[in-house]
């Protein structure tokens, strides 16, 4: 009787420490009301929240958790991503080689819009932090200002700690709900000769050493954040459709003290470096013969608009397209400002457009 109890026990113990184990793995990342110090010192801020094992072993051998071993874990508000990693390994070594991804240190992959794409573009990074250097690197860009970085080293263990501004990783507007690629690696090198090579490398999210495909990273999930609900979307004072003449068009919230967020080139609001804010109700000139903040003279000129407040989650994205009929006449190709053949990652289908442009003529 008493080895049945006991049987039990251990299952129930087996059971609740199965459940910690894949709760500990999940791929949310927490709001925090106040912002931990950057300092390499693990303040009271991050205690509460879960650890992330690092666990894949994508490159080498990893002999032991006492040669390698990694955690971390990540917040969020509406300035900043944070990130704290700890690393365990046997023997500290950073000799300073060219390649620092050969020295003991951790890579950071993080696709901003998490459009997951093959090859990196301007929202997706692959940013280095080396033990016993506090130089932020960057692999996939000329220059990436904005990222803190400090990091201590006691022993066999090195503790960084990030700060990555929104804007730097190409997110405006973030909040709730919202995804990021992810994926942290973590670099083992033991030997004292500089000319060694990387001995074992582990990782978050990939099964293998994969530094170059976005496509690939993990995923987060931003949570937390307290809501008084969802905001209902932008009103224009004037619907899409096709136009005679240049005309001022209003955007407004039915809530007080909204900010309107907006973009004129097609890009998406939430996201886009080019978004313009301001107060509602504001006014946007609309006239295809101007193209400020248009990217280029097309004949229609595309509105996307979302709505935000202070203790809200953003309103979805609104788009209203204004054709001006003279002007697609007057359109040449490929003379006068063209946009770029990608928008949103969309080919604009340029032969389309002409036949268009013939049909109607
Ligand atoms: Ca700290
Ligand atoms: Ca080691
Ligand atoms: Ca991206
Ligand atoms: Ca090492």
């Amino acid at each position: 009787m008493v080895t049945f109890q006991r049987r039990l026990v251990l299952i129930s113990l087996l059971f609740v420490l199965s459940v910690l184990a894949a709760f500990s793995q999940s791929n949310n990342v927490n709001y925090t009301f106040k912002a931990p110090v950057i300092d390499g010192v693990i303040d009271s801020e991050w205690v509460d929240f879960e650890s992330k094992t690092i666990s894949n072993i994508i490159e080498g051998e990893v002999l032991s958790l006492t040669d390698l071993d990694g955690t971390f874990k990540m917040l969020w508000n509406e300035g900043f991503l944070y990130l704290l990693v700890v690393v365990n390994d046997d023997v500290i070594h950073s000799s300073n080689a060219d390649d620092i991804s050969l020295d003991d240190g951790i890579e950071v992959f993080i696709d901003g819009n998490n459009d997951k794409p093959y090859l990196f573009e301007e929202d997706d990074f692959r940013f280095a932090f080396r033990a016993n250097d506090q130089k932020v690197y960057e692999y996939s860009k000329d220059t990436v200002v904005g990222v803190v970085f400090a990091q201590t080293v006691i022993a066999n263990t090195v503790i960084y700690e990030i700060q990555i501004p929104w804007n730097v990783i190409g997110q405006a507007n973030i909040r709730n709900n919202e995804e990021i690629g992810f994926d942290i690696h973590v670099n083992d090198n033991d030997e004292d000769d500089e000319e060694a090579e990387r001995e074992g490398k582990i990782a978050w999210y990939v099964t293998s050493n994969s530094i170059d495909n976005p496509s690939l990273f993990g995923t987060v999930l931003l949570s937390g954040k307290p809501s008084l609900g969802i905001m209902t979307e932008p009103q224009f004072s004037q619907k899409r459709g096709f136009c005679n003449a240049p005309f001022m068009l209003t955007l407004s919230s039915s809530k007080e003290e909204t900010e309107i967020i907006y973009t004129l080139d097609g890009s998406d609001p939430r996201y886009s470096p080019t978004a313009i804010r301001g107060m509602s109700p504001l006014t946007v000139e609309i006239n295809p013969a101007i193209d400020i903040n248009r990217g280029g003279l097309t004949p229609s000129v595309v509105v996307r608009a979302l709505a935000a407040k202070a203790n809200y989650e953003t309103s979805e994205v609104v788009t209203h397209s204004y054709i001006f009929l003279e002007n697609v006449k007057k359109q040449t190709n490929p003379g006068g400002i063209w946009p770029p053949p990608y928008v949103n990652n969309f080919l604009i289908l340029i032969k389309k457009l002409i036949m268009i442009w013939i049909l109607i003529l």
